[in-house]
C-alpha cells in the first residue's frame, strides 16, 4: 500500500508541476478535460498501474460546488485563477488501490475562502492525528472533521471517509454509515472532509489512512497516521 501510494504520489505532482507552470505562464489553455486526460496519462506511466480507480474528478469554479460531478463536454470548464479547483483522482495498481484529492487556487482568493480552506485542512490534520479506543466506531470519529467547520456554521453533506481495498473497490464501506464498525490494524480509510458553496466552488481535501496499534499503559488504544 506505502509503495503504491509513492508511486502515485510521483505521477501527481510531476502533474501538477506541470499544471501550475503552464496556467501561471498563460500560453496554454487548461480545461477540466485536459486535466483528466494528462493526469490519467500521467499514472499510466507508473509501474505496475492499470488504471484509474475511478473515472477523474476535474471541477473548476461552481462545478466544484456539485459533490458528484465528473466532466463531460457540456460541462467542461475553462480552468483560470478565478476560483478554487478540485481534483480528485485516483489509480489501480496490482500492488495497491489509490485515491486522493486536493484543491487549488491559481490566483488570489479571499480572506473568507482561506478561512474556510484552512477550517477544512484542520478537520483533515484532527483526523488524521487522531488517537482513540478500540471500543470507538468508525462512525464516532466523523465529528472530528467537522468541528472546525460547526463552529462557524458550516457542514458537508456528504460521509468523511470509506475504506479502500488493495486492487480492489476504491470505494469500500464509508465510516458514517448506519451500520457502525469497530477500527482494526491495518484497516485503510479515506480522510475527506470538504466545503460547498453552491454556483460558486467547493473546497475538498483527501488522503488515505492507515490504522496502526500503539500501546498505551491504561489500556491498548489505536492511532490514525498516514
Ligand atoms: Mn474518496
Amino acid at each position: 500500500m506505502k509503495n503504491a501510494h509513492m508511486k502515485d504520489a510521483v505521477a501527481l505532482s510531476d502533474f501538477l508541476s506541470l499544471l501550475q507552470e503552464q496556467i501561471h505562464e498563460g500560453k496554454v489553455q487548461w480545461d477540466e478535460l485536459k486535466v483528466v486526460h494528462t493526469l490519467d496519462e500521467y499514472r499510466q506511466q507508473q509501474d505496475l498501474n492499470r488504471g484509474p480507480s475511478f473515472s477523474t474528478i476535474a471541477a473548476f469554479g461552481p462545478n466544484g460546488a456539485l459533490i458528484h460531478y465528473k466532466p463531460s463536454l457540456e460541462t467542461n470548464r475553462i480552468i483560470d485563477n478565478s476560483s478554487f479547483l478540485i481534483i480528485d483522482s485516483g489509480g489501480q495498481y496490482l500492488d495497491e488501490t489509490t485515491d486522493v484529492t486536493s484543491t487549488f487556487h491559481f490566483g488570489l482568493a479571499t480572506q473568507r475562502q482561506k478561512e474556510i480552506y484552512t477550517r477544512v485542512l484542520m478537520g483533515a490534520i484532527d483526523l488524521a492525528a487522531l488517537v482513540f479506543s478500540d471500543s470507538i466506531a468508525d462512525s464516532h470519529v466523523d465529528i472530528i472533521a467537522r468541528q472546525n467547520l460547526y463552529q462557524v456554521e458550516l457542514d458537508y453533506h456528504h460521509e468523511t471517509g470509506h475504506g479502500i481495498g488493495s486492487f480492489l473497490n476504491v470505494h469500500e464501506m464509508n465510516i458514517n454509515s448506519k451500520e457502525p464498525h469497530r477500527f482494526r490494524a491495518n484497516y485503510f480509510f479515506s480522510d475527506e472532509p470538504s466545503y460547498y458553496l453552491p454556483n460558486e466552488y467547493g473546497i475538498r481535501l483527501e488522503t488515505i489512512l492507515r490504522v496502526v496499534d500503539v500501546k498505551m499503559t491504561v489500556h491498548s488504544a489505536r492511532i490514525a497516521v498516514h
